[in-house]
């Protein structure tokens, strides 16, 4: 399954510009065929440094493509439209909302943050985007208290009749979220709460409710609408007060990743989604040439349009999620000698054994060793497993 990214953030921020920027294929993708299985889910690339160069070998990937070194590999994007206050409650597309939230294993809080528009997404002079972030993260935890208090009030009732593990019931309840007991457990330690909810108060419930959030809905702040000028003040304002510092963001322009990806398209520009810079591969009236000239400058300052920053961040830096490739000890080529065909986005932690799983559970079942590419050396089930790894499979079953 690849990994999912879901593009969250209250109307007219900017979500279907940035979806629509990151899911645009102006680069020829080989045979790899572009589908569409639902308007708001589409396909982004993460780049990974390719490691064929590194072999002196270059690359054929099966899906996604490579450019001078850089791979690009293919996730999922989600644009989760529907955010409004009480989507808790139910209020407008409330529990669909919640559901394909829960479906993406990290969240892009898309922000406005040229203050334009207020906290129903219609246009205003000056909104505090630090409301936006307030309301999602609260919209999330309200949304977490309810289905914990479900949890307790479940163990309260089992407890009545028989011995019950409280973080074993509200593990279960909170299944949704992908949690476990041992988490549900370390967290309320964590918090200082005893495993017994007859002692907590309201708002000991809330701090739990909004702890359990942050461990299980990874996000990272997309500061959208960057290349307008209020937004450099709300920028220095926000990422420096301390109340936000539990936070990470990334200043986005999705208009000039948009404007780029169109420009690509039509091979007026040569840009690599992710670029610093790019070049004007041809003559253009002067009103264009001002656009890209202020994209430019744009991305020469922020070092990128921060869209491509935006979805690597989340992944790499919130998730810690691994590109892993499959490689042989004696040759990187599969049996039709593709080079480096494929790369596996893998969890923080995984071990080779779950590595061999990824590929199929066959040769996971099978796993004798493993073999560490680079360093060309034999590697045991539990070794860890580290970012850009080249690993060999030996298995019974292959
Ligand atoms: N200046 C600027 N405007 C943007 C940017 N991204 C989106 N917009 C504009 O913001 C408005 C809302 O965008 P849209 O993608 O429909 O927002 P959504 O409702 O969150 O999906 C549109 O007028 C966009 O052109 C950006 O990076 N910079
Ligand atoms: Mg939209």
């Amino acid at each position: 399954m690849p990994y999912k990214i879901g593009l969250v953030g209250k109307p007219s921020v900017g979500k279907s510009t940035f979806f629509n920027a990151a899911t645009m294929n102006s680069v020829d993708e080989g045979n790899y065929p572009f589908t569409t299985i639902d308007p708001s889910i589409g396909e982004a690339y993460v780049r990974v440094n390719c490691a064929a160069p590194d072999f002196d070998e270059s690359c054929d990937p099966r899906v996604g493509f490579c450019h001078t070194g850089t791979r690009y590999v293919p996730v999922k994007l989600v644009d989760v439209a529907g955010l409004i206050p009480g989507a808790h409650e139910g209020k407008g597309l409330g529990n669909k909302f919640l559901t394909d939230l829960n479906e993406a294993d990290v969240l892009v809080h898309v922000v406005d943050f040229s203050g334009e528009t207020d906290i129903e997404g219609e246009p205003t002079d000056s909104h505090d985007p630090r409301e936006d972030i307030d309301f999602l993260e609260e919209e999330l935890d309200m949304w977490y208290l309810e289905i914990m208090q479900k949890g307790i009030e479940r163990f309260e009732n089992k407890r009545r009749q028989k011995e019950v593990k409280l973080e074993e019931e509200l593990a279960e309840q909170m299944s949704a979220f992908k949690t476990n007991k041992n988490e549900i457990k370390q967290i309320i330690l964590q918090v200082g709460l005893e495993l017994d909810p007859d002692e907590w108060e309201q708002e000991d419930r809330e701090e739990l409710a909004r702890e359990i959030r942050k461990e299980t809905k990874p996000m990272i702040i997309a500061a959208n609408k960057m290349d307008m000028e209020k937004s450099q003040e709300n920028w220095e304002e926000i990422t420096e007060d301390p109340e936000y510092q539990h936070l990470d963001f990334v200043p986005v322009s999705a208009h000039a990743e948009k404007a780029l990806k169109n420009a690509a398209e039509q091979d007026v520009v040569d840009y690599y989604p992710g670029d610093e810079e790019f070049e004007i591969l041809s003559d253009l009236p002067e009103e264009k040439m001002e656009g890209l000239q202020q994209i430019r400058e744009f991305i020469g300052e922020y070092g990128g349009t921060g869209v491509q920053k935006a979805l690597e961040d989340a992944l790499f830096e919130e998730l810690g999620v691994m590109a892993i490739f499959p490689g042989g000890a004696d040759g990187l080529g599969d049996e039709h000698g593709n080079i480096l065909p494929d790369c596996f986005l893998v969890p923080e932690g995984a071990t080779a054994e779950d590595f061999a799983f990824t590929i199929h559970s066959d040769l996971g079942e099978g796993f004798l060793h493993a073999i560490d590419c680079r360093e060309n050396r034999q590697i045991g089930a539990d070794h860890k497993l580290e970012q850009g790894d080249v690993i060999e499979i030996i298995s019974a079953n292959q």
